[in-house]
């Protein structure tokens, strides 16, 4: 089903990587989205370096299988969690919420495998020929920080554009999601809100419930105005926030106000007052399992789907 060039880039068993989403992606759930054959990545987010040392160091407690670490490029300590990364001996960096060439030199320096994540094809291209590895092309259908252009239009775009790997991210959370990017073009696929609802995801309970009981037009975007969107599930929270981006707040008391949010929901569990993140997917999410069984069901949907689309094609030839 799966060509084998992340395979043999990665060292991994399956494509499937785990987003990198800040509070969420710990030590925790990456060490078993890694033992079950994915790629497992711990997010810096906002995180001193110190955090993303720890976290390193206690997956390689829990797992010796490949790894990654997601960079948020707008974090403040941004230079202190690459210089820890370079340390530490971390196979595989993703990066989000910029553009990572600067640093590109310094990861290849430590033989490092640098996946960015990118939302236009004029940033894969540049990040190309710069030398990145492979790149994660994610849809507005993301949840959390995101572009402008849908994974169903960007992916096969990107694919045209590129030579390297291309992981599809963005309203994948089930075997018909693997399918669809892999006819898009894509090497592989990165999966979010899909993993926010496992069973090793630290993550509130309170969290976890509101993207189960979410349907498909929960997740909304705000701070379009500030000129950084971020998908997240309407609340008490979005409804404030966007009473105030229409009356012209300020973009610098928007932020303040957006600020400390997202750990709010994830480990105090206020759903209300949090920023609950979530892609557009969620209204499809209805239960909480180990990462095992969601990596397993993928794998065995995405077959039963290939494989009624060949039955298909074979019933139609025999017509
Ligand atoms: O990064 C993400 N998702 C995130 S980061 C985050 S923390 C945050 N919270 C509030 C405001 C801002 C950030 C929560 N969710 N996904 C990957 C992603 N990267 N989506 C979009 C991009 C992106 C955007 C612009 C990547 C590159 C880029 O480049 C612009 C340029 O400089 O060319």
């Amino acid at each position: 089903m799966f060509d084998s060039r992340l395979k043999d880039l990665l060292g991994i068993k399956y494509p499937i990587f785990q987003g990198g989403m800040a509070w969420v992606a710990t030590s925790e759930l990456a060490a078993a989205v890694s033992e079950a054959g994915g790629l497992g990545i711990i997010a810096a987010g906002n995180a001193p370096g110190e955090y993303v040392r720890t976290e390193i160091r206690k997956l390689k407690e829990m797992t010796d299988k490949p790894f990654g670490v997601n960079i948020m490029l707008l974090s403040p300590f941004v230079e202190d969690v690459i210089n820890i990364i370079c340390e530490e001996g971390v196979p595989v960096v993703t990066t989000g919420a910029g553009n990572p060439g600067k640093f590109l030199q310094r990861f290849k320096n430590h033989d490092i495998k640098v996946i960015p994540v990118v939302p236009t094809v004029s940033l894969a291209k540049r990040l190309e020929k710069q030398g990145v590895d492979a790149l994660i092309v994610e849809g507005t259908e993301a949840g959390g920080h995101i572009g402008e252009i849908t994974t169903m239009a960007l992916v096969p775009q990107v694919c045209d554009a590129v030579s390297i790997p291309v992981i599809a991210a963005g309203g994948i959370a089930d075997g018909r999601g693997v399918i669809a990017a892999l006819a898009l073009g894509a090497n592989g696929v990165q999966l979010g809100t899909r993993f926010v609802c496992s069973t090793e995801a630290k993550v509130h309970q309170n969290y976890k419930d509101k993207l189960i009981n979410a349907k498909d037009r929960d997740a909304l975007v705000t701070g379009r105005s500030t000129g950084h969107p971020v998908r997240v599930i309407k609340n008490q929270f979005t409804r404030e926030f966007m009473e105030l981006e229409k009356a012209g707040t300020s973009m610098e008391d928007l932020e303040k106000m957006g600020s400390g949010r997202l750990r709010l929901a994830v480990v105090e569990g206020d759903v209300d007052r949090g920023s609950v993140m979530s892609g557009q997917i969620a209204g499809m999410i209805n239960d909480i399992k180990p990462c095992r069984e969601i990596i397993e069901q993928l794998i065995n949907e995405a077959k039963a789907v290939l494989g009624g689309l060949n039955d298909q094609e074979g019933g139609e030839r025999n017509e």
